[in-house]
């Protein structure tokens, strides 16, 4: 999707211009992957725009610093300051927000801890990550031929640039192959997630999501998904899921922060009954409860003015 640009970018303490927030070509990241970040978005509320879960994804940033040993320059009070600046600073009453912690310039080789730590933030609209009407009219995934890593080769806890690499190679081979997005295996052969969204299956009528241990991103649209299926009554819960598992699987649906909650209409080619009941309440439930029309999920919205 093309980018919208915003006026401002957040770069180190100060909003600078779009156009000049801009890295040395022998920025340590850019050539090792040693990188964090996150993806968050703002929603318009009644009491104006609200960055939905803020404060969790800027811990989840720092714990992805924690894992890579990478000293982080800001503490989460002034990132969630930071974010909130920036996000006011589009005029934009919703966007999606683009947080990132990167090793700079400073020397090249595989060690990066004498390189800076430069953190930025970005924010631009972003629509529907998997095309409009995805809950009604579902995706269509392929399991990949691309293993999910390992716990001891790129840790699935943290959201780094290098692990992309991994979901990349699975996203243009589904799309290339036709389908929308790809299902990922871990070593052992489970289902751990999607290129960019946890995976949720119905299977006798409980909601299952793979957990971290199997190498899901501990997904923080995930956690809000089973925080409103069991208050609507569903039994939702974290569960290991073999392949077969989704191909007879009674609904199943995509979360992400991008993606938001998007149903599943095959995998593999074998059709899902799409969209499902609970799918169809959950999504709904989600944008109510964004856009802050929910009393008892509002403090999750954290207003930006
Ligand atoms: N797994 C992966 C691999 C992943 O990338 C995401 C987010 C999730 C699960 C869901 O996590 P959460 O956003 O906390 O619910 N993926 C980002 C992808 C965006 C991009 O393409 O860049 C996102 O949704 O922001």
């Amino acid at each position: 999707m093309p980018i919208t640009p915003t006026p401002k970018i957040w770069m180190n303490g100060s909003l600078v211009n779009w156009a000049d927030a801009n890295v040395h070509i022998l920025t340590h990241t850019l050539h090792y992957g040693m990188g964090v970040f996150e993806g968050i978005r703002a929603y318009e509320t009644a009491d104006g725009p609200a960055v939905f879960r803020l404060t969790e994804h800027i811990e989840r940033l720092h714990n992805s610093a924690k894992i890579l040993g990478m000293p982080m320059p800001y503490s989460v009070d002034e990132l969630i300051a930071a974010t909130k600046e920036t996000v006011a600073s589009t005029g934009l009453d919703s966007c999606y927000i683009r947080p990132i912690a990167y090793f700079g310039y400073g020397e090249m080789g595989l060690n990066p801890l004498p390189c800076k730590v430069d953190v930025a933030i970005a924010c631009w609209p972003w629509g529907a990550y998997l095309g409009d009407d995805a809950v009604e009219k579902g995706v269509r995934l392929k399991t990949s031929s691309w293993t999910r890593h390992d716990h001891n080769t790129m840790p699935p806890a943290a959201k780094t640039v290098g692990n992309y690499v991994n979901s990349s190679l699975a996203k243009v081979e589904a799309l290339q192959a036709g389908y929308d997005e790809a299902v990922m295996l871990a070593p052992n052969g489970l289902v751990a997630e999607c290129s960019g969204e946890n995976l949720f299956v119905a299977r006798h009528g409980k909601l299952l999501t793979p957990p971290l241990s199997a190498g899901a991103l501990e997904g923080i649209t995930q956690s809000t998904v089973l925080t409103i299926a069991s208050d609507l009554g569903f039994d939702a819960r974290t569960d290991n899921l073999a392949r077969s598992d989704l191909y007879i699987a009674e609904e199943a649906f995509v979360v992400g922060t991008a993606a938001e909650v998007s149903s599943v209409n095959s995998v593999d080619d074998r059709a899902i009954p799409c969209p499902g009941p609970m799918t169809r309440a959950i999504a709904e439930t989600y944008g109510d409860a964004v856009r802050g029309k929910i009393d008892r999920y509002r403090h999750w919205c954290e207003l930006v003015g």
